[in-house]
């Protein structure tokens, strides 16, 4: 059946029951004949395939009816391009959404299952290294919720972002087999495969009408395989589609070698080719030169375009209805050759003309810049992108030269502006600027925070700003409140159930109306019992998982987010020294844990130094008995989705200390903010939309502006100069030169110590004795439990613009120009066409 036909009426659904009984007897039959177990036998991984399987056929029924609506309604439809998404697991987030979490949980109690155990066992699906694929996760999780025809597109990695385990206080990376069990919920669609081609070369045609038209011929061609991951909305029958692509060896390619009798040599090839969808590059923030990431890159972006204008032309639409039908989203720069190869396949494949082409292409894309950061922009070497995307690299330079003619005219004589507009960077030894390349092709480019937009306009894309103000908007990140409210926090969820109406939980500005209850004893109390709870919690995966005892009644003090010198984990560190000293000398200090988590790119030496720095310094401070409690620190190993989850509702201090200017947003401080935990935070990023939502009273703001960076970075002060700054200062510092801290790693201490006081890139020395100052700041208004609490409270209820669905409607009516859909009720039983 094609997109169009409509619903033969011997294809109406007859949908799966979803009581207690039906779903009792589906795990038990898919345990038995589709895992192929005897329950007698079953073990728990077992129950957990079982129960997947069950729920999987009722999430692609669901799939099926949203899909039907749409090519009823003749939608404009939202495609969502990246090259991350850090899902985490999929089973409960499916239940919940679904509205059959609590049903599921007796049918499987009945069947002697306990479903939390199970649940557990679950990988997470982590095709993603921090905030820009959580956010993508959280994008479709919304897009569904609120009824838009969204899908994602991005590679189904066969391994996902590392493990890390910590080995001697080091981290030690091991690979994220988290296929190996298979995964009941993707459907493998053999029959969406599209053919990519790399290499090769360019072949010109001279046309009577004196157009030329190009054939890419030749070079290796790899197929795409699609795979279906279903999304669903929260209690709604929605589910929309997140579409991943893996690398198969294309027939053709075995062929060569098997005709020439080389059987070892073709199959080893057709391993090479798979290659290409095999493993996440596990850099957060930072471009990598690699050849094997430009194919990734361009592999998916290809298998998805294509893809885009089959269903288009499925659906009986003309060509050239493209952009009023369809918009796509380049989450970064990572699928910018999108601009290229949309071009390549108007005019190569439909043979639209280039000026038409290139109207569709502009109208349909948009972009999203995620970071400022020099050693994130992609470049690539115009000599790489030559050999292996001839035809785009042509491409390019037309785009480039028509864009250059249209500003020469504009602004005439101006050769150094041209220069640095230029999709070609001829001072580093020619590279493609894919920054410039996206730009270019879309007709919005988006910020993902008030400061980090503002900061494009006037740096990175200030010369794009002259050429078209109106292109760049600001579309702040948000987090959806189902993963990271209802389902972590159980408690907290409860607790505002029992005082507002639950339609909170599809408009986040309703969580407004638990305001008052900040002021309220019983509420205040309340709060504090569900932290309590979900300390306990926390505590004791951290003993399972580190072995150390922490108190549940102290100060939860978290830093959790990738390890870089910019997030200055050694700012917070330093503070522990400080405590650590302050303890030793007799003074009375609020008792608190303070806990790290986060990975390090395996690549990045210094943020694996810092790693092995926290953990030297945590194990002294956890068995030195002069601490008495008072102080532990915890390095939590392999932070994912999963145990965000249980950290984030435990906090109490949430720690966004980034040196201002470098955090584009942040989210993180989003879900943290959201559980009841202050932020203490410079004014960076989100923090900033954060304090002016919450109130000034009810943030710890300290450090540099961004401005006073700037400034303080002019003025060259050697950062030795701030020691004296702060009175503890300079013996912490001497410390961990002197390897105090130390146990085997000596050389390492006294090496990160030199880099604080001769480099110090961050600002860490400069801004400490004002983070110091707020700490402590922060420890006064813990020490009254009353005021504390209702700051937290104030925190929760004053969050609801960092909703991703206010995101999400931001984009859909400034950039992508949807319409949600009327999204249907829970369950089909009703009603199934
Ligand atoms: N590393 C930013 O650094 C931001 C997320 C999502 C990041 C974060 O501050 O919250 O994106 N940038 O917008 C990025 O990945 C390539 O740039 C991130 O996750």
């Amino acid at each position: 059946m094609t997109e169009t036909t409509p619903p033969n009426p011997r294809h109406r659904l007859s949908p799966l029951t979803c009581d207690a009984p039906g779903l009792r007897q589906s795990i038990r039959d898919a345990l038995v004949r589709v895992v192929g177990k005897d329950p007698d036998l079953a073990t728990p991984r077992d129950w957990l395939h079982a129960v997947s399987f069950a729920i999987r056929e009722r999430i692609i029924e669901r799939r099926v009816v949203t899909r039907r609506q749409f090519a009823d309604e003749d939608v404009k439809r939202v495609y969502y391009l990246s090259m991350e998404y850090l899902i985490g697991r999929m089973l409960e987030a499916n239940l919940r959404n679904m509205g059959i979490l609590e049903v599921t949980q007796q049918a499987l109690q009945d069947l002697g299952v306990d479903f939390r155990e199970i649940a557990r066992l679950e990988e997470d699906a982590a095709l993603g290294n921090g905030g820009l694929g959580r956010l993508a996760a959280c994008i479709l999780e919304s897009m569904a919720t609120q009824g838009y025809p969204g899908y994602g597109y991005g590679i189904r990695y066969e391994y996902g972002m590392f493990q890390q385990h910590i080995e001697h206080f080091r981290q030690v990376e091991h690979p994220d087999n988290w296929l190996r069990f298979g995964n009941p919920w993707e459907f493998p669609r053999p029959e969406k495969t599209f053919p990519v081609r790399f290499y090769g070369y360019v072949v010109e045609h001279h046309q009577p009408d004196g157009e030329t038209s190009c054939n890419w011929e030749n070079g290796e061609e790899v197929l795409a395989m699609a795979y279906d991951y279903p999304t669903a909305g929260y209690e709604r029958r929605n589910v929309n589609n997140l579409r991943l692509w893996a690398a198969k060896a294309t027939r053709d390619f075995d062929l060569r070698y098997f005709n020439e009798g080389d059987y070892i040599r073709a199959v080893a090839d057709k391993n090479e080719s798979e290659t290409i969808s095999m493993v996440l590059y596990p850099n957060d923030a930072t471009a990598i030169g690699k050849e094997l990431r430009l194919k990734q890159e361009y592999f998916f972006v290809s298998a998805s375009l294509q893809d885009i204008i089959d269903r288009h032309l499925q659906l009986e639409y003309p060509i050239d209805e493209l952009a009023d039908k369809a918009a796509i989203q380049l989450n970064d720069t990572h699928p910018a050759i999108a601009v290229a190869e949309c071009m390549r396949l108007l005019l190569d494949e439909h043979r639209i003309p280039w000026d038409q082409a290139w109207t569709i292409t502009r109208n349909l894309f948009s972009y999203t810049n995620h970071t400022l950061m020099p050693e994130a922009l992609e470049t690539w070497p115009v000599a790489l992108m030559e050999r292996v995307l001839p035809r785009h690299m042509g491409i390019i330079y037309r785009i480039n030269h028509e864009f250059i003619e249209e500003v020469r005219h504009r602004f005439p004589g101006e050769h150094e502006f041209f220069r640095r507009l230029s999709i070609i960077d001829e001072d580093h030894g020619r590279r493609v600027r894919m920054a410039h390349l996206a730009v270019i092709g879309s007709h919005r480019v988006n910020g993902v925070a008030a400061l980090h937009t503002s900061l494009l306009k006037q740096t990175l894309f200030a010369d794009f700003n002259r050429v078209w103000p109106e292109r760049f908007v600001n579309v702040t990140n948000g987090v959806t409140p189902r993963l990271w409210m209802i389902q972590a926090n159980p408690g907290l969820t409860e607790l505002i159930e029992s005082r507002i109406s639950s339609d909170w939980k599809f408009d986040l500005d309703r969580l407004k109306q638990f305001e008052p209850y900040a002021s309220d004893d019983a509420t205040r109390e309340a709060f504090r019992a569900v932290k309590r709870r979900n300390k306990e919690r926390l505590a004791a995966l951290v003993h399972k998982r580190t072995g150390i005892t922490i108190r549940s009644d102290v100060m939860y003090d978290v830093q959790i987010k990738r390890i870089h010198e910019y997030k200055r984990q050694l700012l917070k560190l330093l503070h522990v020294i400080e405590l650590y000293q302050r303890i030793r000398d007799g003074e009375d200090v609020l008792p608190r844990v303070v806990l790290f988590a986060g990975k390090a790119a395996p690549g990045y030496q210094r943020a694996k130094d810092i790693i092995a720095v926290i953990n030297e310094v945590a194990d002294i401070v956890n068995h030195d008995p002069a601490m008495g409690d008072r102080l532990k620190c915890v390095f939590f190993p392999n932070y994912e989705v999963s145990s965000a989850t249980i950290i984030i509702p435990a906090a109490d201090l949430s720690e966004q200390i980034s040196t201002a200017g470098f955090e584009a947003s942040g989210t993180g401080n989003m879900k943290l903010a959201l559980n009841g935990a202050l932020t203490i935070g410079t004014l960076d990023g989100a923090n900033i939309e954060i304090r002016d939502a919450v109130g000034t009273e009810n943030i710890f703001i300290f450090g540099m502006t961004a401005d006073e960076i700037s400034a303080h970075r002019a003025q060259g002060i050697p950062p030795g100069a701030h020691l004296d700054s702060h009175p503890r200062l300079r013996s912490m510092v001497e410390a961990l030169r002197d390897g105090f801290f130390s146990n085997g790693g000596r050389h390492l201490h006294a090496e990160i110590a030199r880099y604080l006081l001769e480099e110090d890139p961050f600002f860490v020395l400069a801004d400490y004795a004002a983070y110091s100052d707020a700490c402590a700041q922060a420890d006064r208004m813990y020490q009254d439990a009353e005021a504390w609490s209702e700051a937290a409270l104030l925190n929760v209820a004053r969050m609801s613009h960092f909703s991703i669905d206010r995101t999400v409607r931001e984009y859909a009516q400034n950039i992508w120009n949807v319409v949600p859909e009327p999204v249907l009720p829970p369950c089909p039983e009703a009603d199934t066409n």
